[in-house]
């Protein structure tokens, strides 16, 4: 979505003292709102004196971090209604939810989502009630939680979220708190350098707020503890100019705070017209706001004769033991009436004007930005027909492609399509070309601002495919731009992707969390390609294979998971067409970008899928006229190819056998309908895999995933998994299924051992298959390829 950008310079004056005064009383409204969430039950506004019962029983919060956030909130008020600014933030520091929740409160947007919970003195009441409360909200700054797109519950995430939200959203300036002690995390540090790759045309802006209270949980920070000039060597030379608040005197903070950011947001009106207007090329310094200011700010200074206050002891509950201990609970009086509770709200409990005077109004409050309720904005991204991008099968296993440059073509054709919409990205860690998907480059280049040489190929100002080598950051990326309502793909090594398990965690608990919330619009799912896989690393080796994600994948809520294994290139493309349509989920697709055998047309495809799993009679050697005697199944492009080849070798040599072949692209099928949407009744499993032959699976990863999946069929005991068994070189294409006996000479073996009656009938057969494997091992060490009889394999007609 196209926005003019709105953050015109040097519009704001510096605040004069009444509205200094105003700053404060919605500063110290929102510290009064946040510790009262962590402690208070009952009694809100301290109308009586604070009793033991009035205090929750279990203390669960914050306190450390939400006075600084409560600041940011404050000053992003001001000048968001100063310049007309169309602006949202990433709290990095997510724990300090009470107060994003106390902002949101404050700015009325709590009680747009929340009804409930009125700006009065019974919806103060309920506010404070619920946090962190049974059958209330989360202490985070969660999904729940007005105008937030980033939970900050694992730390590491906010400032590539702030990338990816202001990428393609030239109107918008995402905040980003970013903790001091998240600033030590691997994907935070890498993401520094996202502003290599905002296009000052194109993209918004992102303003970095470093948050140097000094302290973590229980440690000072690396950057706290820097000298002044040290780290304002190394914001330079991530490529931005700092700007420099500190202290702990509110009123002189204040004005320091309203001074940068109106410095920052005029270096960042300036930038932008520089580029969108005088055409400059030059890679903007952009600001960035370090602001220095105790932990737990404004709380008790002193508890039990230690120091609280701008120490790690501020991080969570500063008292503990209010209920029980009489001077605690007159020091949590003493703190709470320090804010001047009575000057701050109304008889009724309202806010006074004075607290509201620094808000914007309508969409441009942090609550009830839509940019932060992104599916709100989301526009269905236009797909072209697939038919033009097909691969024609006039005959199965005739002719090969590579799956993943067929869907490259695809891919060039979204790009192009949405070269003015600009919203949709393509993100991997140096990946693309490798991945085959280079097509796209006809219709856009990579995302590049740093410095550029002759040799260069592809990079642009402006580009939209975006390569850094960080899978953290690509990810961050992508949930930022997909939060904020645009689709994406993230192509990716399949090994190599485990870096990011623990963000992709993270996001399927925010989509989960979200669809339980009916104001929060469907946003784009987060699709995954996962190519350069186990099975296929010619120049790699072991440490290239580990099929490993999907197994954590199916770990997650099965609302909002999917895994997809198309075998050939039409069944990419459907899957593809499927992905990207989708809403809600993260989807893992696996697909080779190897030559791969063309097995169905697109009509066939698009049935099969549809299917997610199904007979391909074509392939077996069933009759009708008696149930099958074994079942090959099959998941992953080269166990199908597997799986076929061993079909065609039973076709030969034992022709009497009634073999049927299943291929499995939606591997959620196997799951009972109970478990998972996508689930078969078992009525459905036991007519396709039976209750009772022996089925022989060839899987793409590691085979007890099968039996998880299946173990509550009634067939289960006859299911036997093959898939790879973590045994990987350097070797031949062949030799990595023989190894982890996922081959087409070991599958006819199992099927030998394991039809009843047929071990002695065909031990000649086996006995033949065995002698291959052997005779393999010596070509290959005396030849470096595979058997002729391997390669030169196709489909029998
Ligand atoms: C990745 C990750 N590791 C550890 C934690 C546990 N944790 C929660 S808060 C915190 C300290 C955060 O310090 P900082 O970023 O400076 O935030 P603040 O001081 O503002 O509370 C830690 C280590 C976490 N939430 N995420
Ligand atoms: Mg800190």
């Amino acid at each position: 979505m196209r926005t003019e950008q709105s953050n015109s310079p040097r519009t704001c004056a510096a605040p004069g003292e009444r509205e200094l005064a105003e700053l404060d009383a919605h500063w110290r409204a929102a510290n009064y709102l946040a510790a009262g969430q962590i402690y208070l039950m009952a009694n809100p506004l301290l109308r009586e004196p604070l009793r033991p019962e009035h205090t929750k029983p279990r203390l669960l919060g914050h306190w450390g971090t939400s006075p600084g956030l409560n600041l940011v909130y404050t000053h992003l008020n001001r000048v968001i209604k100063a310049r007309d600014l169309d602006a949202i933030c990433i709290w990095g520091p997510g724990h300090g939810g009470p107060a994003v929740l106390a902002g949101s409160w404050l700015d009325g947007s709590y009680t747009e989502h929340y009804p409930d919970i009125t700006r009065d003195e019974a919806g103060m009441a309920a506010l404070f009630r619920q946090f962190s409360f049974p059958g209330g909200v989360p202490s985070h700054v969660a999904p729940e939680t007005p105008g937030s797109i980033h939970e900050g519950g694992e730390l590491g995430y906010s400032l590539a979220h702030a990338y990816g939200a202001a990428l393609d959203n030239p109107g918008l300036v995402v905040a980003c708190v970013i903790g001091d002690g998240e600033a030590e995390t691997g994907p935070l540090a890498a993401s520094w350098h996202a502003n290599k790759f905002l296009d000052p045309v194109h993209d918004g802006a992102v303003l970095p707020i470093l948050h140097l209270n000094g302290y973590k949980i229980a440690n000072p920070t690396v950057l706290a503890r820097l000298p002044h000039e040290e780290l304002d060597a190394l914001l330079r030379g991530y490529g931005h100019e700092p700007l420099h608040v500190a202290g702990d005197e509110p009123a002189q903070v204040h004005r320091a705070m309203a001074a940068a950011m109106d410095t920052a947001l005029d270096r960042i009106a300036d930038a932008q017209h520089a580029a969108r207007t005088d055409g400059a090329t030059e890679r903007p310094r952009w600001p960035v706001i370090v602001l220095r200011t105790p932990k737990g700010w404004t709380g008790p200074h002193e508890v039990d004769g230690v120091p609280v206050e701008g120490t790690w002891r501020a991080h969570q509950v500063p008292l503990d033991q209010v209920r029980d201990n009489p001077e605690h609970l007159a020091q949590l009086e003493a703190w709470l009436r320090s804010y001047r509770p009575d000057e701050l709200f109304d008889d009724r409990g309202r806010p006074v004007p004075d607290v509201l005077a620094c808000l914007p109004a309508g969409r441009r409050r942090l609550g009830a930005n839509p940019h932060a309720n992104g599916g709100l904005l989301t526009r269905q991204l236009p797909i072209p027909p697939l038919e033009k991008y097909a691969v024609t099968v006039d005959e199965r296993g005739a002719t090969t492609h590579e799956p993943t440059r067929v869907l490259g073509d695809l891919l060039e054709q979204v790009m192009a399509d949405t070269a003015e919409r600009r919203d949709f990205r393509l993100v991997g860690p140096d990946e693309t070309a490798s991945n085959r998907l280079q097509a796209v480059y006809r219709a856009t280049g990579k995302a590049w601002e740093a410095g550029l040489l002759p040799t260069d190929e592809h990079l642009e100002r402006g580009g939209r495919v975006m390569e850094i080598l960080s899978e953290h950051v690509c990810q961050g990326w992508l949930e930022g731009y997909t939060l904020t309502g645009r689709h994406g793909l993230f192509s990716c090594y399949e090994a190599f992707v485990h870096i990011i398990d623990s963000m992709v965690n993270q996001h399927v608990k925010w989509l989960r969390t979200t669809r339980r919330l009916p104001w929060r619009a469907p946003v784009p799912s987060l699709n995954y390609l996962l190519t350069s896989h186990v099975w296929r690393q010619d120049h790699n080796g072991f440490s290239h294979q580990d099929p490993g994600f999907v197994d954590h994948v199916l770990n997650k809520s099965p609302e909002a998971v999917r895994v997809y294994f198309p075998p050939d290139a039409n069944t990419l493309l459907v899957t593809a067409d499927h992905v990207l349509r989708s809403k809600d989920y993260v989807n893992v697709v696996i697909a080779g970008k190897q030559p791969c055998f063309d097995w169905l047309t697109l009509e066939e495809a698009r049935v099969h899928c549809a299917r997610g799993l199904g007979i391909w009679d074509w392939a077996g050697t069933e009759d009708g006229a008696r149930e099958p005697d074994v079942v090959l199944a099959c998941a992953g492009d080269v166990p199908t190819m597997e799986v076929l080849a061993a079909a065609g070798l039973l076709r030969r040599h034992l022709p009497d056998l009634a073999v049927r072949v299943v291929n499995v692209v939606d591997i959620a099928r196997l799951l009972p309908a109970e478990e998972h949407p996508h689930g078969m009744p078992d009525r459905e499993f036991d007519a396709v895999l039976t209750r009772d032959k022996p089925v022989i699976f060839a899987y793409h990863g590691y085979p007890w995933l099968i039996h998880r999946l299946t173990y509550r069929r009634a067939g289960h005991p006859g299911i036997h998994v093959r898939g790879y068994k973590e045994i990987g070189t350097t070797t031949t294409p062949f030799d990595m299924v023989l190894r982890n006996d996922l081959d087409r000479y070991r599958l006819v073996m199992d099927v030998i051992d394991r039809v009843p009656g047929l071990a002695v009938r065909a031990a000649h057969v086996r006995q033949r298959m065995a002698d291959v494997r052997t005779r393999h091992d010596a070509w290959i060490r005396a030849h470096g390829t595979d058997l002729p009889e391997v390669t030169d394999w196709s489909w029998p007609h």
